[in-house]
């Protein structure tokens, strides 16, 4: 009995590594940590209320902003043990198999974990309040949408020390992640992680498309909707067409692993090809996805710092448009070696050279807007000035690749790697650092230091050109991808040796953004104005934070740039826009049923990952359960009585 009960132990945690028993013991004290602060604070009430149920879009956004940067945490430090095992030759440090899971992880922590959170955190923070909206269309569903990406983070992270972590890549192709090639748990935690969350990716690009289609202020036609919130609606359009292809590729891998089926091994009339086709047909349009709205957030940037009007919007928002669309149209440039045929990759090289069109054209409009502007380069625009020469190395590397014969030699090298790193980096995560820098005032009512920030800055970008510049070179060299150690007579130390460096450096720019955040709060300068940049959306026009009800009156809009319009006219001497009587204002109750039915996902995940039907099936009846409870629940909204509206605005400064 005692013998089975240590056999299953061993084989349920993971064991034999340092790491994972200091990742066991930092899990367990960070948990007892917690539950003693909320304790003694006696918090659990306010935590039950204000967050966990809550349905408001700011809390939300919130919500998803700490729990992705707590990924970049994980992300970065999965990206420095790599790096580490590579800055000499023949290192012992990470052994294959492990260096196998930590690229596995990183890679899909990064994408799926950190930047699709971080950019569902910051479409929450603006897009509402771009539109002059109460909150989304669908407040229930929004939550719903947090605790999926949230619960299927966990169960993905939870591999660390539990069954093992899976190691087939971020993209697990088979036969690898076939159960002939990955007898273990992990490709299943993957499988269930990713799934659970990209259902909940799935709810949000619907729940923004409705709200930006019918949400709009009275006036705010389509040309004058801000550019932040076009790029939120091509991100989200690529989403609901990107993501149920997912869902279905990760099913059919499930499915070959759980009941043995064969969609995609050789035997049974399968094709391993039929996967990275279909997971492409995702993967790609999911780069643009969380590309496009940290387009969105340049545009807004550099328009206000260059105190000027966007140059070329409409152009911008139809390059958009079109970069959504044509993402369909690319997939197969990840495997041309694949042997699909000359005409077969032309097609796709063309395709992909194409896409340079737009992404230029949006290039020249940001310099357009910044040319006699009068620039201030606080922290949301250096960010974006430094996207910009990022971006364009990382676009012409990008259609280097794109030449299918050349790219035979640069497939799966650290050219590669140098190439979605630059543009992941230098385009996404500077995006949102931007877009974070930007809304932060309107999140918490104070700026963050931009002293340390410029510190941060500037530590991030140096190393970002040590880290990756090298990399290209040893790519053209031969180094290849997912290569976990290498040898003297290769050549290729110190250029791995600078790039090590780099890595480290851009870790001490993460850190100095935490000291940032720490230093900020301590020493908070609140901001009263509530448009503390000179800034021309609609969000700017209300206190910060926003309150609850976010408008105390529905806004009219008559401009593109409606708040700015109004600060020139008012500075003119002109009278500001009349504003409605207040009334009432409707709005949606908080609810405890998206973060019970989370964890009903989070029992159906678990249970299916070990095959353990008893915990999955009671999993999936609670499932059904809360959606009934949900669906006959007819008191799901209040008004906000005037006077409270008053109260609220008078203390925020405001005679309403
Ligand atoms: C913070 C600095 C970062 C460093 C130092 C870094 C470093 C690395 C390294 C060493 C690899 C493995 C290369 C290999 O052995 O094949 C890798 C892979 C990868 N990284 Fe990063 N990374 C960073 C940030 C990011 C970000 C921000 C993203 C995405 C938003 C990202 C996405 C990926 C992906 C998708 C892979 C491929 C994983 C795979 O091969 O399955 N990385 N990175
Ligand atoms: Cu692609």
């Amino acid at each position: 009995m005692i013998d089975r009960l240590t056999d299953f132990v061993s084989w349920f945690f993971v064991t034999g590594d340092p790491l994972i028993y200091g990742a066991d013991v930092a899990i367990v004290l960070t948990t007892a940590a917690i539950v003693f602060v909320l304790t003694y604070f006696e918090k659990w009430g306010w935590l039950w209320r204000e967050w966990l149920t809550t349905v408001d879009h700011k809390r939300v956004g919130i919500m998803y902003i700490i729990a992705s940067l707590l990924m970049l945490f994980r992300g970065g430090v999965d990206a420095l043990l790599m790096r580490t095992q590579l800055a000499f030759p023949d290192l012992k440090f990470l052994s294959p198999e492990h260096y196998n899971e930590v690229f596995t992880t990183h890679g899909v922590i990064m994408i799926l974990f950190m930047a699709m959170p971080l950019m569902f955190g910051l479409f929450n923070i603006a897009v509402p309040l771009q539109l002059g909206a109460r909150d989304v269309a669908f407040p229930f569903l929004n939550s719903l949408s947090f605790w999926l990406f949230f619960i299927g983070a966990m169960l993905f992270n939870m591999s660390f020390v539990i069954g093992g972590s899976a190691n087939a890549g971020w993209l697990s192709y088979p036969p690898l992640s076939e159960m002939t090639g990955s007898p273990g748990v992990g490709e299943d935690f993957y499988i269930w992680g990713v799934q659970i969350s990209g259902i909940g990716s799935l709810m949000t690009g619907i729940n923004f498309i409705v709200t930006i289609v019918k949400m709009r202020a009275p006036g705010m036609t389509w040309s004058r909707v801000p550019i932040f919130t076009w790029s939120v609606l091509s991100s989200c359009i690529a989403i609901i067409v990107a993501f149920p292809v997912l869902t279905v590729t990760l099913a059919l891998l499930f499915l070959d692993r759980f009941l043995g089926a064969h969609f995609f091994t050789m035997d049974g009339g399968g094709n391993a090809m039929m996967y990275v086709n279909l997971i492409w047909m995702w993967g790609h349009p999911e780069v643009y996805i969380v590309v496009l709205p940290a387009f969105g957030i340049f545009s807004e940037v550099v328009a206000t710092f260059s105190r000027k009007r966007l140059f070329g919007y409409g152009s911008m928002v139809f390059a958009m448009l079109s970069i959504s669309l044509m993402a369909y149209f690319t997939w197969l440039h990840h495997f041309f070696t694949m042997g699909s045929g000359a005409n077969v990759n032309i097609f796709f090289a063309i395709s992909t050279m194409i896409i340079a069109i737009p992404t230029g054209v949006k290039i020249f409009n940001w310099l357009f807007t910044m040319f006699r502007g009068r620039i201030s380069f606080q922290t949301p625009m250096l960010w974006t000035v430094a996207f910009i020469p990022c971006f364009i190395v990382g676009g012409m590397t990008g259609v280097m690749l794109s030449v299918a014969p050349a790219d035979f030699q640069f497939h799966n090298s650290y050219f590669l790697i140098a190439h979605f790193h630059q543009v992941l980096i230098g385009g996404v995560a500077f995006g949102y650092f931007a877009g974070l820098y930007y809304w932060w005032p309107k999140m918490f009512g104070f700026k963050l230091n931009e002293t340390i920030g410029k510190w941060a800055f500037w530590i991030w970008n140096i190393g970002f050109y040590v880290c990756f510049m090298p990399q290209y070179v040893v790519g053209l060299d031969g180094m290849t991808r997912r290569l976990n150690s290498y040898s003297w007579d290769s050549g290729w130390w110190a250029l791995n040796f600078t790039s090590t460096i780099g890595g480290f450096l851009m870790g001490i720019g993460f850190l100095f953004q935490v000291w940032q955040i720490a230093h900020s709060i301590k020493f908070m300068e609140k901001d009263t104005t509530g448009d503390p940049w000179g800034a021309r959306t609609l969000e700017w026009s209300i206190p910060s934070p926003a309150p609850l009800y976010n408008f105390a009156t529905t806004p009219l809009v008559t401009d593109r740039d409606d708040w700015w319009e109004e600060k020139e006219r008012i500075a003119a001497g002109k009278m500001p826009k009349a504003k409605p009587e207040l009334e009432p204002i409707h709005m949606p109750k908080n609810s405890p049923i998206p973060f019970i039915q989370s964890i009903c996902w989070f029992t159906v995940g678990f249970g299916l990952v070990f095959h353990w039907l008893w915990i999955a099936i009671p999993g999936f009846i609670g499932i059904a359960v809360t959606m009934l409870v949900h669906s006959f629940n007819y008191d799901t909204d209040y008004y906000i009585p005037v006077d409270e509206i008053q109260r609220t605005e008078a203390k925020a400064g405001r005679g309403a």
